[in-house]
């Protein structure tokens, strides 16, 4: 199919204004009708008294078209359904088809989950279920009659608020929701089906009453009562911090088990993958209670960032993910801690973010074009696009950056914009801040900066310079890139580790601005000199708390230099970065090492730094444990294969990791193991953040120690698994068990599978740690295990997305295994569900990085299924791309 082009969006010849629909839930004859008001578009010139009024459709069976009351034959072909209307004044278009929910496979539109009725309908999935305008920038209110048999589907829910449900005859039932807020039809949603329900209530700051309930399948609500404080946590929270309000009478979330994506903001009835929201001690990890508290506030956020303003066109896409994203970060950041969101937030943009920007399937944050929409759900779009949001808010400082958003809020309410608006409320608020910095192009030019920064200091004459610069490389379709505004959040540090006040008398600035501790870096070169500094050694902290996404080096900091700034630097995420810069340049001279077959040499200093920081007090006495362990978490295989950019050897990779925590156990393996001793491997499995960040550090002490030899580290762990009280430390030392290949590993996998067998979300993980620790051989036995189901999305991701995704040695096997098993799953699934055939694909982006011999072996796979004769338009537009 053709690229669509944001330089060709035309605004709709006809608008419509209400939508009256009646889905009547019956099996393969399920009937959905609907009633269209439709107008003329008034903002445009209509020159005749009529106009062709074409209506996107897909996968849809014959449709009955009547216009005021007169069934007319319509055009109608694959995706439209076309006819002529009156341009002078209104009509009222009704549209009839019928439909087979179960035969939907492809989780899109309206389709059965476990013998539950539901919807998804970003960003294409309206228009088959009936024919529609279905683009964001159609807005119209919805009356919605849901018809099921009573037995079948006591439960119907739409968006809006509801009124009774009235019997019918033949055990049938009916109800009738109603929607007062204009929205697009891309947040239409229903559900029918037996659904236990969790009920709660939340009074807004103008004191109307919300009912909030989350419907799960029968016999799990026990596991929605986390889903359910969250939800009204997170509404209090954006009450409190962006002066956002809940606009109906009632909030359903309902959880299922068959879902492509995470989560989705139908307006007033989200529907959830239900691992985001069910969670009980013992089946959920600390991880996953904090992912299900940040989706919950996602979506909900969603209902003003996205809802009530919502987007003009699907190249807007971050106008609302990339907002919503900084949103539910700021939400995890002020009820957690700020530092270790920031540090996990900033290792997965480098994990995720920074390959996808790198490589075959580079784009902007607001693309030119696409193929296909779904495709652009991405790290770029969301993550990167939060980030962007984040140098905004931190330009503007927290009140204008809160006066913006009102701003942007109350401008816009009810309308589809694009970024242009929402620049234009930043900007609006900037106050006495100087020019505009470029933010644009920031959403318009794809790639990753390079920044490079040269410090040079001369202790006698009290001066110092920092020199900038910055370039990025040629992406596909952008072979030149121009200089972006780069804030870099600066402070010299003294020999006591406290920040030198900075007097711009003292400052001479070149090639951007210098804003209280921001310099704005807005050309190619810029740079800062200073002058009458106190004596003693000054030392730069830059980037503080990661205040661009770039890819910056510094010239001029020794590893003293850097080991000092990891200990004394005030910024409590710039210290956790100059020990993880030194720790990737210890993997990749590691890495070096190892391919040339040299000996890996003594990393003894930084051993030392590592044990100071992350042991410097008794694991149990801290209040920063959750820190601690995360400055002594070595950065993934995936970032350091990217740092090592080409003609990668991934066994070369492991290794070096491996080897680093091996000879940090040589080294100072007994304080390791005293400290884990006086914590008493005993977990209470308490899910309290405070317990949570004790096992953290357990568990990075364990991990490095895991890499040991030592059989008494079996024990160790053996007894760290039996200690578990909950599944975080559970699974955690089972996957390390499995990844030493211990023999107490296939022990602890007979028992879990033993206890949770019938309860598939908990097997997920089990499937992914061997997933993770296994080949392509591995794969297909687990395929015929009791629990697996070829046909569920979240089975699929934990069993073959963890391979792709989490096990670098695995997936990129040097005899091309795992490339070939891939590729014929993946190609297999593309029948059924194109988008997660799509997503599965995605993770052979980095082929091209790989050496020689395994980009022959993936290059064959990638053409084997672009060659497929039915590929989906999803899954040919991502492989395409890839090879080119
Ligand atoms: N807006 C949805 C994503 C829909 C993806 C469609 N392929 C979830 C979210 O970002 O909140
Ligand atoms: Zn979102």
């Amino acid at each position: 199919p053709p690229s669509i082009r944001l330089a060709d969006y035309k605004p709709p010849a006809f608008l419509i204004d209400h939508v009256d629909m009646t889905v009547r839930l019956d099996g393969p004859c399920t009937q959905a009708k609907a009633t269209y008001h439709v107008r003329p578009n008034p903002s445009l010139v209509h020159a005749n008294g009529h106009g062709q009024l074409v209506l996107d459709a897909d996968a849809l069976g014959p449709v009955d078209v009547r216009v005021n009351g007169a069934q007319i034959e319509p055009q109608q072909d694959r995706k439209h359904v076309a006819f002529t209307l009156s341009t002078r004044e209104g009509s009222k278009v009704e549209v009839a088809t019928t439909l087979d929910p179960a035969s939907n496979t492809a989780l899109s539109g309206l389709y059965l989950t476990n013998g539950v009725y539901c919807t998804q309908c970003e960003a294409e999935g309206f228009r088959r279920i009936v024919p529609f305008l279905d683009r964001p920038d159609v807005l119209a209110t919805y009356t919605v009659t849901l018809e099921a048999q009573q037995a079948a589907c006591p439960v119907l829910l739409s968006n809006g608020n509801p009124s009774p449900i009235e019997a019918l005859d033949d055990g049938w039932h009916s109800i009738t929701w109603h929607d007062p807020h204009p929205k697009p039809s891309y947040l239409f949603a229903l559900v029918g089906g037996h659904l236990d329900q969790v009920r709660d209530s939340f009074t807004t700051r103008d004191g109307r009453e919300v009912a909030l309930s989350i419907y799960v399948e029968p016999g799990k609500a026990e596991r929605a009562t986390f889903a359910m404080q969250a939800l009204k946590r997170c509404m209090a929270w954006d009450e409190e911090r962006f002066g956002r309000l809940y606009d109906l009478d009632v909030f359903n979330i309902v959880a299922v088990s068959d879902f492509n994506l995470g989560a989705m903001e139908n307006k007033g009835l989200n529907i959830f993958n239900d691992k985001y929201i069910l969670a009980s001690p013992t089946t959920a990890t600390d991880e996953d209670y904090q992912r299900i508290d940040a989706i919950i506030a996602h979506e909900y956020f969603h209902n003003w960032s996205g809802n009530r303003v919502t987007c003009r066109d699907w190249f807007q896409l971050c106008l609302k993910e990339g907002l919503t994203v900084f949103r539910d970060q700021e939400y995890t950041s002020d009820i957690y801690d700020r530092t270790i969101k920031r540090i996990t937030d900033v290792r997965d943009l480098w994990a995720h973010q920074f390959p996808e920007d790198g490589g075959p399937l580079a784009h902007a944050v607001r693309p030119d074009s696409y193929r296909e929409i779904n495709n652009f759900y991405t790290a770029t779009v969301y993550e990167k696009g939060a980030e962007i949001v984040r140098m905004i808010a931190s330009w503007l400082g927290p009140q204008r950056f809160r006066a913006a958003m009102d701003r942007y809020f109350s401008t816009y309410d009810g309308q589809a914009v694009r970024l242009e608006d929402f620049l234009s409320a930043m900007k609006a608020e900037a106050g006495d801040l100087g020019a505009w910095p470029d933010f644009l192009g920031w959403y318009t030019q794809a790639g990753t900066p390079q920044v490079s920064v040269d410090w040079q200091a001369d202790t006698h004459a009290g001066t110092a310079h920092l020199a900038f610069s910055q370039s990025t490389s040629p992406t596909p379709g952008q072979p030149d890139k121009k200089p972006l505004p780069v804030p870099c959040r600066l402070a010299l540090v003294d020999e006591a580790g406290d920040d030198l006040a900075i007097s711009p008398d003292h400052v001479v600035v070149q090639g951007g601005r210098l804003v209280g501790d921001q310099f704005l870096l807005d050309s190619a070169h810029g740079s800062l000199q200073f002058t009458d500094l106190p004596s003693g050694t000054v030392r730069p902290s830059l980037f503080r708390d990661y205040s661009a996404p770039v890819n910056h080096m510094v010239e001029g900091l020794d590893d003293s230099d850097r080991l000092f700034l990891a200990a004394k630097d005030s910024n409590t995420f710039s210290s956790w970065a100059h020990l993880q810069s030194l720790y990737s340049d210890a993997l990749q001279r590691r890495y070096h090492r190892l391919t040339l077959g040299e000996p890996l040499g003594d990393d003894h200093a930084l051993f030392e730094a590592m044990i100071a920081a992350g042991l410097c007090c008794e694991i149990d006495h801290d209040t920063d444990q959750a820190g601690r362990a995360a400055t002594i978490t070595l950065p993934s295989a995936h970032d350091l294969a990217r740092t090592i950019g080409r003609n990668i050897d991934p066994l070369h990779v492991e290794e070096a990791r491996i080897s680093f925590s091996r000879d940090l156990c040589a080294d100072r393996g007994t304080s390791v193991v005293e400290a884990l001793e006086r914590f008493e491997l005993e977990d209470s499995g308490d899910i309290a953040p405070e317990a949570a960040a004790k096992r953290s550090l357990v568990l990075a002490l364990l991990q490095h120690l895991s890499r040991c030899e030592t059989p008494d580290v079996d024990d160790l762990l053996g007894r760290a698994l039996r200690g578990a009280g909950g599944m975080t430390m559970r699974i955690k030392t089972l996957a390390l068990l499995l990844q030493r290949r211990s023999p107490l590993a296939d022990q602890a996998l007979e028992a879990f599978d033993a206890e949770f067998h019938d309860d598939p979300l908990t097997m997920d993980k089990w499937f992914a740690i061997q997933a993770m620790n296994g080949t392509a051989d591995t794969l297909v036995a687990l395929e015929g295990h009791r629990s697996y189901d070829r046909e569920n999305p979240n089975r699929v991701r934990s069993l073959l997305g963890a391979f792709a995704t989490g096990n670098l040695s695995g997936f990129h096997a040097a005899d091309g295994s795992g490339y070939q098993l891939m590729a014929e799953r993946i190609g297999t699934l593309d029948g059924r569900n194109p988008q997660l055939a799509a997503r599965l694909a995605s993770a052979f982006r980095t082929w091209r990085t790989m050496d020689a011999a395994r980009q022959t072996f993936a290059q064959a796979a990638l053409e084997t299924l672009q060659s497929m004769p039915n590929i989906s338009t999803d899954l040919s537009d991502i492989v395409t791309r890839m090879l080119e």
